[in-house]
């Protein structure tokens, strides 16, 4: 057995015993109450769901096994030369809950490369699609169409015991992660580069190897930036769209690759992870409108005012469950500062963040919760500036770290002993009747 899989396997084993021992002594403790706003409101703070792998908070952002983004940054191994954290690090953490040592991170890089493969048929697949089929669709397709190669289903087939899914679902979540570099580069190339692809590099780590790979930029800056993003999209809880997703597709034991395509799937919409490509659409959109690329603020404001009469929403602002500027945010606010001097697009982005928030805090009389960037208000603009300019890529690359955070989480589900996923569904009708008996009973 592999070293990562063992140091999972010990502590699933431990934390299955603790749960059992737990859900014993105190099943029937209440822990949530379920407001009528609550399944109006697209299950806004329910708490209905297991994740081990990172936990959110609305004030602090997410924490990835109790650490914040900037303590990852410190305490993550890291690739000689480079000041930010190997994301294979960030992989270890979330599956075992200790952080790696730089050996340990090694081990991950090498194995990643053993298993970095992409079937044939998948490529051939991938021809088949016209050029301008968005990339998210080919992301998907691609992943679904690797399924012919998963160990969990042929295993399943075979009569695997439900003790065992863990260990299956480990080998092709394993397999998956290590190969989406190569398949994204791929949709990458032969979408906007004429089918002209980029040979892996085997000296290279994973998120280098994918920077290379898109054969864009063999700056130093900007595999320390693939290093960096890889890291941060990688999980945000579970209950965000494609998190969910994957996890409720992996309850009824479709394996991992139907899961992840499902939550990729999920990605794919613009109020989640389209979300990076829209912020750098309506940036664009927003200098040739204005007419200059160095807008000031007074102008940034009327086109916003604009944007939200017209209906639309301002992408990048705003989230479901954070209250203040998402860390992802400042840690790619963060690189930018250090790498990046003067690009027009990078000070858009900045001048957004004074501008924006208190037009949202006014806009619908304060119906907005939370007037801040997300993850997504910076992330174009620094791939814009090492030149990947094609913005209906982006969430694709979203896509490639967020596998990481699903398929953890996916693996602790399946070691768990996670049932099926069932929650209760309710009418209109059914509610108001209970409101109606509530009111006379009063
Ligand atoms: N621009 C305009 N209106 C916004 C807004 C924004 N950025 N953010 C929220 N609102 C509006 C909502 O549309 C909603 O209006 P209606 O009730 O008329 O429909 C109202 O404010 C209340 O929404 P909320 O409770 O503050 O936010 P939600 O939890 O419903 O939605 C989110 C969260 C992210 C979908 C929303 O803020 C949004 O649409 N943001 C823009 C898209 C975006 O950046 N998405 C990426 C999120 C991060 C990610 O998943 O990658």
């Amino acid at each position: 057995m592999d070293m990562l899989k063992q140091r999972f396997k010990d502590k699933a084993l431990a934390l299955f015993q603790k749960n059992r021992e737990m859900l014993k002594a105190h099943g029937d403790m209440v822990i949530g109450e379920t407001k009528v706003s609550q399944l109006f409101g697209g299950m806004r703070g329910m708490k209905s769901m297991i994740w081990e792998t990172s936990q959110l908070d609305a004030f602090e952002g997410i924490r990835f096994r109790g650490y914040s983004i900037p303590q990852l940054r410190q305490a993550l191994p890291k690739a000689e030369g480079c000041n930010e954290p190997l994301p294979e690090g960030l992989f270890w953490l979330m599956l075992t809950g200790d952080l790696p040592t730089q050996e340990e991170v090694k081990w991950v890089t090498e194995e990643w490369k053993k298993r970095s493969e992409v079937p044939e048929h998948t490529f051939k697949m991938l021809e088949s699609l016209p050029v301008d089929t968005h990339p998210m669709t080919q992301y998907s397709l691609a992943i679904v169409s690797m399924q012919t190669e998963s160990i969990f289903a042929r295993r399943y087939a075979e009569g695997l015991p439900k003790s065992e899914y863990w260990d299956a679902y480990y080998e092709d979540s394993m397999n998956l992660i290590a190969s989406l570099p190569r398949l994204a580069a791929y949709i990458y190339r032969r979408t906007y580069h004429n089918g002209e692809h980029i040979a892996p590099d085997p000296s290279l780590d994973w998120g280098a190897n994918f920077a290379h790979m898109l054969g864009i930029s063999e700056s130093p800056d900007f595999k320390s930036l693939m290093r960096l993003y890889l890291t941060i999209h990688a999980d945000h809880e579970g209950g965000n769209a494609s998190a969910h997703t994957t996890h409720l597709v992996g309850s009824t034991l479709s394996d991992p690759y139907y899961s992840l395509a499902s939550g990729m799937n999920a990605l794919a919409g613009p109020l989640h992870g389209l979300a990076t490509q829209e912020v750098i659409k309506w940036i664009l959109e927003l200098t040739e409108n204005i007419g200059t690329d160095e807008p000031t603020e007074e102008q940034l404001a009327e086109y916003i005012t604009e944007t939200l009469k017209s209906g639309k929403v301002i992408p990048g602002y705003g989230h479901a469950v954070l209250r203040k500027p998402d860390p992802r945010y400042m840690a790619q606010r963060r690189f930018a500062e250090e790498y990046i001097k003067d690009n027009k697009i990078v000070n858009i982005v900045w001048k957004l963040f004074s501008v924006v928030p208190p037009i949202l805090e006014k806009w619908k009389s304060g119906k907005v919760k939370n007037p801040w960037p997300n993850v997504d208000a910076h992330s174009g603009s620094l791939l814009m500036h090492y030149g990947i300019k094609e913005f209906s890529y982006y969430t694709v690359m979203f896509g490639v770290s967020r596998a990481m955070g699903v398929l953890a989480a996916g693996t602790w589900s399946r070691a768990l002993g996670m049932p099926i996923e069932r929650p209760k569904s309710m009418t209109s009708e059914a509610i108001s009747q209970l409101i109606a008996n509530a009111t006379v009973e009063e």
